[in-house]
Order: structure tokens, then C-alpha cells, then sequence
């Protein structure tokens, strides 16, 4: 089932009818021990509603903080060790792939993100970037997976090139990350097959297009979990970005008026212009 945030409250999506949730505290919701089951009665007992439009949509976020893996799919690793090859870190990706432990790296508080349809923004300082599509953990504070949503990783491929110690700035910016369209509550994750999707219009025609599946994700969303999780507290919960299977060709950067298109099967599409 899948759960909506916007600006006329929340609405749960399922078997086709809409209805629209009494509570109002997301951050409560998204701690409910037994979220699922309530879920489910909800919408047993709800009364069937119009949904929301699309322009009503909010990132499904309250006090979360957004997390973000690396280098989990076999383009991600290759593709980095390219950009920064100069910089003598190639290596770096490669052990990293292999390695037990994963990258994780923070990458953005609820006022960094943007929702369905906001811009994202380009920076000033960057020459090469480029949307990065991941399935995202939604993870409560107890450090169960309660469901999964689509998050857009906008990446400076030029800063993080030049030397792996800029990362936090290749990756952490005013709304340099984008979550939604919805949160799609379920106890087991999306299966190997799950497709996901980026497709990237320019003047409203495909300037790049590209898929990859579930099962080309190289940990299991379990074990990146496990890893965030470790020596650490999220009192609100927690989002981890999956990694980014996907990565356009290094003659790609993104242009202000882009729309960035990211789709996963169960959750839908994700929109976002870049300014
Ligand atoms: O190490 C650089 C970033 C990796 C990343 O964001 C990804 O693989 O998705
Ligand atoms: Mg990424």
C-alpha cells in the first residue's frame, strides 16, 4: 500500500481506492510499531475519497534524516573510478565495492529535500552533474524497514572527481535530494526484478534514458540498514539511499530546465525539474 503526504494531509493508496488518513503527525506514523496492521485497518474502515493531485504532493518526509549508500551496483564503481582516475582515487571505489563494510555517507535534513515536482539545484560551482535514481529505505527508529520510496542523489561528478575528500559538497547542497511520489508501506523489500528507471527530457525530448533492476544491487537492503544503523541513533527514523545503478555517459550534465523522470515499479514516478 502505498502512503501520500500532501498538502491536504495524508492518503493511503490501495487496491485502487484512495482514502484519506485522520492522523496528522507523519513522524509518529512513520515510528508506528505496528504500521502495517494499522495501515490495513485504515483502510478497511475508511470511506473511499478523491485522491490527491498531483501538484498537492509532498516529499514523504517529516524529521528524517536522508542517508545515502555508495558504489553498491557495478556502473556506480566503474563510473567513479573513471571521474576520478586523475585524482588518483580510483582504487578507492574498487576496494570499496568489494569491501564488507558499504559507503554511506549523510546526505541531506528534510529542508534539503525537494518534493515531487520542485526544482532540484544545479550549482554554481559544478560543470558535471547528474541525477542519481536509488531505491530508498524508509527505516523507523527501531532500525526496521518499513517501506521504500524513490530518491533522486543529485551528484557533482567534477567536485567528487577531483578528490574523494570533497565529497560532502559533490553531494550535500540546497535541494540537492528529492524523495516521493509516495512511501510504499510493505515488510518485505521489492523483488530482484524490480525495474528502476531515469529518464532525463530536454525541451521535453529524451536526452538520456536508462534502467537497471533490483538485481543488480550488489548488498541487500537489510545489510546496508544494519550498517547505518550501527553505533548510531535516529530517534525520527531514518531514509538510506540505495545506491545509483544508473549513470549517463561522461559527455552528460545536467541543464537547467531538465526534467528528471525516476520510476520503480510499486512506487511510481518521481519528477523533478533542475534549476
Ligand atoms: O562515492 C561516491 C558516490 C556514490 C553514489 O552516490 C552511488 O553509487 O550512488
Ligand atoms: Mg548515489
Amino acid at each position: 500500500m502505498q502512503l501520500y503526504r500532501t498538502r491536504q494531509g495524508f492518503y493511503l493508496h490501495t487496491a485502487s481506492t484512495w482514502h484519506r488518513l485522520d492522523e496528522e503527525d507523519w513522524d509518529a506514523l512513520f515510528n508506528r510499531a505496528d504500521l502495517h496492521a494499522h495501515l490495513a485497518g485504515a483502510a478497511a474502515q475508511l470511506t473511499a475519497v478523491k485522491g490527491p493531485g498531483p501538484g498537492d504532493l509532498l516529499a514523504p518526509i517529516g524529521s528524517q534524516e536522508v542517508w545515502a549508500a555508495g558504489v553498491t551496483y557495478f556502473r556506480s564503481r566503474t563510473a567513479r573510478m573513471e571521474e576520478s582516475r586523475d585524482a588518483g582515487g580510483g582504487s578507492f571505489y574498487d576496494r570499496v565495492y568489494e569491501a564488507e563494510r558499504p559507503e554511506i555517507f549523510f546526505k541531506a535534513t528534510p529542508q534539503r529535500v525537494a518534493r515531487p515536482g520542485q526544482p532540484m539545484h544545479l550549482r554554481s560551482d559544478s560543470k558535471w552533474m547528474v541525477p542519481e535514481p536509488e531505491l530508498t529505505l524508509a527505516i523507523n527508529a527501531d532500525g526496521q524497514i518499513i517501506g521504500f520510496t524513490a530518491g533522486n542523489d543529485l551528484s557533482c561528478r567534477d567536485i567528487e572527481g577531483e578528490n574523494p575528500l570533497y565529497l560532502p559538497q559533490a553531494k550535500c547542497f540546497k535541494l540537492c535530494a528529492a524523495l516521493g511520489p509516495c512511501l510504499r508501506v510493505a515488510p518485505e523489500p521489492p523483488p530482484p526484478e524490480t525495474a528502476i528507471r531515469l529518464q532525463i527530457l530536454r525541451a521535453g525530448a529524451p536526452a538520456f534514458e536508462g534502467e537497471t533492476t533490483l538485481a543488480q544491487l550488489k548488498r541487500t537492503p537489510r545489510e546496508l540498514a544494519g550498517f547505518l544503523y550501527r553505533d548510531n541513533t535516529f530517534p525520527a527514523g531514518a531514509y538510506l539511499m540505495t545506491g545509483t545503478g544508473i549513470v549517463p555517459g561522461d559527455d552528460f550534465t545536467l541543464q537547467s530546465g531538465d526534467e528528471m523522470r525516476i520510476s520503480i515499479d510499486g512506487i511510481g514516478t518521481l519528477v523533478n525539474p533542475a534549476a
